[in-house]
């Protein structure tokens, strides 16, 4: 027997532990995926693997744009993996096995593009984080001065960028009389669908006009709204889940059992029936993606920076201070709440119940590190579009520039006691040098970041209705750290 969880081990795994029943020998590929992370894998490859059990069409071919680690984890598996799903009621595991094939792009771009102009391949779904969009985060257009894009326009052949890999693809299509396939973006960026579909069309109209108009007029980008919380995996889930199935998995995810995808049901080349596994197909996605993104991820980042800077390690450590919980209700009710559309049929009071009950899950660690990353890509569709809404209705915003502060805070790099943050943010050094320069100063720190454009717009830098609060809470920030400012903010 193998000591390492592949087809030959599949067999010899304890009872109780499912694995694909489906012969992956007659699977053919009909998506192919970029941007291969935990989430991918804990998250559309899972519905994917229910829908292979009755259509062998939709295999994936799954390729990561940069780093060969998920490669050299997953090559030697057969591609299968485990996916851990964990609560306080304990750990369940299952092998999944939708994802065919792993590609590094850098060292096999022919190999990728091949496999996205193949004419079996009829989406092409991404997981790219929203960087990986190049795009400036507060339009939501390319950034045509991007390092990436403009190697890309140079060197179409040998693209290193989602929107490159996906135009260069197309265009072969094209060439070749293929119809293209559908753009799925699995992302949490505002009006995912259409933002990605907009950042395709003008990269294409830089390469030819008429690729743009192609582009514009022929290939469905269908919005998408996401939702499984997936920390990290660390060395002790490797540890446990590999001693439970009694070989090693080099590359296990480790999720939550709470688990929502909504998709806009425009396939120009048809699609796997992800309904049979849960998926949920609708005329318009916003109202989900609002409720999400504003009520999930605007509450998590504004956790992850004020959790971090109060010395809490994971979300779950962080959701044990009762002045925090507190926060996040009163940011959730009180501020986004009044600004949402509701998605037919959805009850908010128990969603939001339900999401401070998926924060405190213990058994996730979900690193408050982790979800401050990328900042600067996140903040405008998590707490700024719910602060223009709340502006424009001459409402308090004092939760909202709470978050946003905390930001700032984190972003100069040094933490409250003096020690150094690892901040991973496309504009880390910028932030860095902007802070710098501040030396300490709450205001002038914050001036200097509302000068970032690409962030907060032309707009709110001129609203002292926003600028007022968040200086206010830097400084307090300052003063008094974070874990006492989120205190005396419920007490007064
Ligand atoms: C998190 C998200 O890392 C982050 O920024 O807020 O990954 C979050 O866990 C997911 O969107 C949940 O669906």
């Amino acid at each position: 027997m193998s000591d390492r969880l592949n087809e030959d081990s599949l067999a010899d795994l304890p009872d109780g532990i499912r694995h694909p029943a489906y012969d992956r020998r007659t699977v053919t590929t009909g998506i192919v995926h970029l941007g291969i992370g935990a989430f991918h894998r804990a998250h559309q490859a899972v519905y994917t693997d229910d829908v292979l059990a009755f259509d062998p069409r939709w295999g994936i071919v799954a390729a990561s744009l940069r780093s060969p680690d998920t490669f050299d984890a997953l090559a030697p598996q057969d591609g299968l993996y485990t996916l851990s799903v964990r609560s306080q009621g304990g750990e369940t595991l299952r092998i999944i096995g939708s994802i065919g094939r792993v590609i590094v792009a850098p060292r096999a771009t022919d190999d990728l593009l091949d496999a996205m102009a193949d004419p079996r391949t009829r989406i092409v779904t991404l997981t790219v984080t929203e960087k990986g969009y190049c795009h400036d985060p507060a339009t939501g257009t390319l950034n045509e001065a991007h390092p990436d894009i403009v190697h890309d326009l140079a060197y179409l052949r040998t693209p290193r960028s989602a929107p490159g890999f996906i135009v260069e693809a197309l265009r072969r299509r094209r060439r070749a009389g293929i119809p293209p396939f559908t753009v799925l973006t699995c992302d949490n960026l505002p009006s995912n669908g259409r933002t990605v579909k907009r950042v395709l069309t003008r990269f294409a109209e830089l390469v030819d006009p008429d690729l743009g108009r192609f582009v514009e007029k022929e290939v469905s980008c269908p919005s998408t709204m996401v939702d499984r919380i997936v920390p990290a995996t660390s060395d002790q889930d490797r540890q446990r889940i590999g001693e439970a199935l009694h070989v090693e998995d080099a590359w296990p995810v480790v999720t939550e059992p709470f688990t929502q995808w909504v998709i806009e049901d425009r396939f120009s080349q048809g699609r796997p029936a992800w309904e049979k596994a849960g998926a949920e197909f609708v005329a318009d996605v916003e109202p989900y993606e609002h409720m999400k993104l504003r009520l999930l991820n605007g509450s998590h980042s504004t956790l992850a920076y004020l959790g971090y800077l109060a010395g809490y390690e994971t979300v779950a450590d962080t959701m044990a201070d009762p002045a925090f919980v507190r926060l996040v209700e009163g940011l959730m009710d009180e501020e986004v709440t009044p600004t949402l559309h509701m998605p037919p049929g959805a009850d908010l009071a128990s969603y939001k119940r339900a999401l401070i009950e998926r924060f405190k899950n213990p058994a996730l660690k979900h690193r408050t590190w982790q979800i401050a990353m990328d900042g600067s890509q996140k903040l405008p569709q998590r707490l700024l579009g719910t602060v223009r809404d709340r502006l424009r209705d001459g409402a308090p915003v004092a939760r909202l520039t709470l978050g946003v502060a905390a930001w700032m805070r984190y972003v100069t790099g040094i933490d409250e006691k003096g020690a150094a943050i690892d901040v991973r943010d496309p504009l880390a050094a910028r932030l860095r040098e902007l802070a710098d320069r501040a030396g300490g100063s709450a205001e002038s720190l914050a001036n200097a970041l509302f000068g970032i454009r690409e962030i907060f717009g032309d707009d709110l830098p001129n609203d002292p209705r926003f600028t007022q609060p968040v200086t206010a809470h830097l400084t307090r920030l300052y003063d008094k750290g974070a874990r006492r400012t989120v205190e005396e903010f419920g007490a007064e």
